[in-house]
């Protein structure tokens, strides 16, 4: 039975591998060994990945799952996160080591040493405690990318206190819902931000979001682009004339490995937004041992930089925690990609000869978009691995990452994670995998997962089905926030006999066992009986030289149940008229044919200027589905850019 209905077709077919080379495998973290040893017992191996960060009190148990779902991860232990992350660096001689090279998006640019964070962490935990704020209590952040913003999730760590990170973006409503729920007490933002050259107020999207929240008794505003902001006596505060006058002396309370460290809101398709928990000792230990596997990374010879945004859980354990607990010096940037011109990237790589560098598909897309020549005016021979996040990385942008912006010699590991599991999953292992193109591959040494059928078998080699998580891991989440049973329902009861946790993700297993991860199982298309994989024919799309970025739908057809709809967006140089035109599209919708079979062949093929994407580069495609069948175009508060969709149908309507 389930042979005849997998969970989903395997289309696409990949040969081409990329072995480690000599050099790199002699100076690699990671071992090939590791898996064999992290399979034999897997808890002493996360033992000994507890063991990177400074405990105060050991732990006296490993793992308790007696009370699964709820996971507890080192009990017993007691560790300060801000601690591990800033002030062992300092006492073990590193201060002057510089952990952030912040670059404004106006050019403006600040080194912050060790020590200087150390003294700016303290401060800011100084002036929270002032406010009142102690252990357990809950703080909204809404910031972009500057380094109070770092400094203010290290402060909360510090004494405590919970955050929760809201995209700079984000409107005053999702903001207000998101506070309302954390019950928050301080919110910090700041006056404005810069975005694309230009200053956008926050502080008074703040305000609009806070009329008659009860919760909030404080709000810290950081000054920034020095605009006239409106004000409230008595609540505001500058962060500048709470915090400098505080002193640099601030002595960490050591708290329980299960203490709650943050909360963060993923929004989720549907209902309102999950608080996601996550809690310290095992947290810490998974993303300080994943940043030094997955990226190699070596404390004082890397340069390293993150693109995410804080307000994505990647900024959370990619840029805050996993690289600050292993003593990372990291580039912070500010802005946009393209302001003031679409080579920024690269200078900034260049300026500060960043050696690992880790971004996402929907950027590598977008500068495949922009033109190779860009990158190529700039010298990346600092770099040495790659890394993406987010989406599915097709094959071809895959190819045009290593060969365009790793010089055909840097690793490019394609990570697998979700704000829920903390850290990184799925992923190879630079200079021990042979790597593949748009594949994951395996679970990280101490990680299980599987990919299964309905009933929750697992399926063979070249099989498709459900992502799942099948032993509890340090860095996993501790419950939805004040939800218990919404936690077991989402992530628990689909496989709950066999007690898999059920990521929501399609995959499949190839012909050596490598995991393709297949996008959401919601976006999964029925053609004909034949599940489909959204992510697989937008690879296909991609591998066409014409086409920058794809992405297709489900569309309701009277005879194949749904049809393919695709949208695509042209690579820099392509004239839109010969690219777009009857024929372009016939050989494109044929290219598919070719690349994955006929069945995959899409409907219809629309040439957009632009993807409706969340802020971390998901594309939305309930609304392009909205488009496909005609109907008007849902939710849009939680696009980076929710004037995307008035572009794209405009353009669809002028018959673009
Ligand atoms: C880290 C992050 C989680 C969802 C996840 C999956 C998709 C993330 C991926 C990937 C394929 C990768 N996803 N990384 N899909 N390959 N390397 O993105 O967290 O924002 O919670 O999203 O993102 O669908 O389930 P989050």
């Amino acid at each position: 039975m389930t042979e005849q209905s997998p969970a989903l077709d395997n289309l696409l077919t990949e040969s081409r591998t990329f072995p480690p080379s000599e050099e790199f495998a002699a100076r690699a973290n990671a071992t090939p060994e590791w898996y064999a040893e992290a399979e034999q017992d897997r808890e002493a191996f996360w033992a000994r990945q507890a063991e990177r960060l400074h405990w105060d009190t050991r732990w006296s148990q490993v793992l308790d799952w007696s009370q699964a779902p709820f996971a507890k991860w080192f009990v017993g232990g007691k560790l300060n996160v801000a601690y591990n992350c800033v002030d062992r660096h300092v006492e073990a001689g590193h201060g002057d080591q510089v952990a952030i090279h912040w670059v404004g998006e106006p050019g403006d640019t600040r080194d912050i040493t060790y020590a200087q964070l150390k003294d700016e962490v303290c401060k800011a935990a100084n002036a929270l405690t002032s406010l009142g704020v102690t252990a357990n209590d809950r703080v909204a952040i809404q910031l972009q990318m500057i380094p109070e913003a770092i400094v203010a999730m290290l402060a909360c760590a510090r004494i405590g206190a919970m955050h929760s990170v809201v995209f700079g973006g984000f409107s005053p409503t999702a903001l207000r819902s998101r506070v309302d729920d954390a019950q928050a007490k301080v919110v910090i933002t700041s006056d404005g931000q810069y975005r694309r050259g230009k200053a956008a107020p926050m502080k008074a999207n703040v305000d609009e979001a806070l009329a008659g929240a009860e919760s909030v008794e404080k709000v810290v505003v950081v000054r920034r682009t020095g605009d006239d902001v409106p004000w409230t006596q008595e609540r505001d505060l500058w962060w500048h004339e709470l915090v400098d006058p505080q002193p640099a002396e601030h002595t960490p309370q050591a708290f329980d490995s299960e203490h709650p460290l943050y909360i963060l809101y993923t929004s989720g398709t549907t209902g309102k937004p999950k608080g996601i928990l996550h809690t310290s000792g095992g947290y810490l230990a998974h993303v300080a041992y994943t940043h030094h596997a997955v990226f190699d990374h070596k404390p004082g010879e890397d340069v390293y930089w993150c693109t995410a945004d804080i307000g994505w859980v990647t900024g959370h354990s990619y840029i805050v925690y996993g690289p600050l607990a292993n003593r990372v010096t990291q580039v912070v940037y500010e802005g946009t990609p393209n302001t003031p011109h679409e080579g920024r990237h690269w200078e900034i790589i260049q300026k500060y000869k960043v050696s690992i560098y880790y971004t996402a598909p929907t950027l590598i897309r977008t500068f495949m978009k922009w033109g190779n020549e860009i990158p190529a005016k700039y010298d990346l021979s600092s770099l040495r691995v790659l890394g993406s996040v987010g989406e599915p990385i097709n094959p071809e942008a895959w190819m045009w990452y290593r060969e365009h912006i790793g010089g055909n010699r840097c690793p490019v590991v394609d990570t697998w994670w979700q704000t829920e599991t903390g850290g990184i999953m799925i992923s190879p292992l630079p200079g021990v995998t042979h790597a593949k193109p748009g594949s994951a591959q395996r679970p990280l040494p101490g990680i299980s997962a599987k990919v299964v059928d309905d009933t929750g078998t697992e399926v063979g080699k070249g099989g498709g089905g459900y992502l799942v998580l099948d032993k509890p891991w340090p860095g996993m989440l501790r419950g939805i926030w004040g939800d218990d049973e919404r936690y077991k329902e989402t992530y628990w009861s689909r496989f709950a006999e066999q007690g898999f946790y059920f990521a929501g993700d399609g995959a499949k297993y190839d012909a050596d066992g490598d995991i393709w991860l297949l996008g959401r199982v919601d976006d999964v298309m029925n053609v004909s009986g034949h599940r489909i994989s959204t992510t697989e024919v937008e690879s296909a799309l991609v591998s066409h030289p014409t086409v920058a970025e794809a992405a297709v739908v489900g569309a309701t057809d009277p005879t194949t149940g749904q049809g393919i709809v695709a949208f695509v967006i042209l690579r820099g140089g392509v004239a839109e008229d010969e690219a777009g035109g009857t024929e372009a599209i016939q050989a494109l919708r044929n290219h598919v044919a070719k690349e994955i079979g006929p069945i995959a062949k899409p409907r219809q093929i629309m040439v957009v200027p632009e993807l409706p994407k969340t802020r971390s580069g998901k594309i939305m495609r309930r609304l392009l589905r909205d488009v496909a069948e005609n109907r008007e175009i849902g939710d849009v508060t939680t696009l980076a850019d929710s004037s995307v969709m008035d572009l794209i149908s405009s353009g669809l309507r002028s018959g673009k």
